[in-house]
């Protein structure tokens, strides 16, 4: 078990995390990862008051400073729910900082926080990206990184608030049924599901909107990722019967962007990303009611 004292210890000063030994670590990917099996690769969230609110949140990569900022955000909207979008690994500086600090927010309190698989919660994509190096050098042992593919293993792809709602890391999938095909199966049931459907998850944590687009289109983000226009938008949003959607995994000199006449917002929570890059504003969403309202970390 782990103890409140210091989870809230981490959670008051996440600059500790870099001090732990690994079997402390250990406890934490166990306890989150333990959570994260009970869920469903699609999480269906309900608000009971229309007025309750959702705090989405997206790419942090690494940037504690802006993570410390949203927490002071979280605690001031009172949202009834906070959903990271993923990516909060690789390129940052403080990579394990802010996925530990996740997860303690997690197991502190599982009914509040959720944690959505973006496409840097991936081995692969670590590996060119940093993470996995930066793991390998505080730890040494490559076996140990087999606690981080367990996380990676159980997270959720997508959720759903209130019917209506749909927040995910990339974007829609060409197969529009997906979203329903995957109501109700839970994350640590991902090995039984067909080729398809696999094919419906990358896409969810890898597409792209884009305007002035007919259709899916290839990527250059990789095989099987596409581009998708308004049209096809449309049409699955119609199919699915949602209002809006909800994505991060793009950054954009604006801080936050809609696309597709306002149906469509991409968020990107990290201000200093790569850290080589000049700052730009980080955003973040705010579901109330049932519309979705961009915000701006300053
Ligand atoms: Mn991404």
């Amino acid at each position: 078990m782990i103890e409140q004292s210091f989870l809230d210890r981490i959670i008051e000063n996440p600059y500790l995390i870099a001090k732990l030994k690994f079997k402390k670590l250990l406890l934490v990917f166990r306890e989150a990862v333990k959570l994260f099996r009970e869920e469903t690769l699609i999480l269906e969230l309900k608000k009971e008051h229309p007025q309750d609110k959702v705090m989405v949140i997206g790419d942090l990569h690494g940037d504690l400073k802006s993570l410390m900022k949203l927490m002071e955000i979280i605690k001031k909207e009172n949202s009834k729910y906070v959903i990271f979008l993923g990516d909060i690994v690789d390129r940052g500086s403080y990579q394990l900082e802010c996925l530990i600090l996740v997860l303690a927010l997690k197991i502190k309190d599982s009914n509040k926080y959720f944690f959505l698989k973006g496409n840097h919660e991936t081995l692969e994509v670590n590996r060119n990206y940093g993470f996995y190096q930066d793991f390998l050098n505080r730890f040494k042992d490559p076996k140990k990184f087999n606690q981080v593919k367990a996380l990676y293993n159980a997270l959720p792809y997508s959720a759903l608030v209130n019917e209506s709602i749909l927040c995910l890391h990339g974007g829609i999938p060409e197969e529009f049924n997906a979203i329903n095909r995957l109501r109700g199966i839970k994350t640590s049931e991902i090995n039984l599901i067909d080729e398809n459907t696999a094919k419906s998850l990358l896409q969810i944590m890898w597409n792209d909107p884009k305007p002035n687009l007919e259709g899916f289109t290839e990527s250059f983000r990789g095989r099987e990722v596409k581009f998708f226009g308004e049209d096809v938008f449309s049409d699955f949003m119609r199919e699915n019967k949602l209002d809006y959607l909800v994505r991060a995994h793009e950054r954009f000199p604006e801080g936050y962007k809609w696309f597709f006449n306002k149906r469509l917002l991409s968020i990107f929570s990290s201000a200093n990303y790569r850290g080589t890059l000049a700052p730009i504003p980080a955003s973040y969403a705010i579901i109330r009611n049932k519309t979705v309202i961009p915000k701006i970390i300053s």
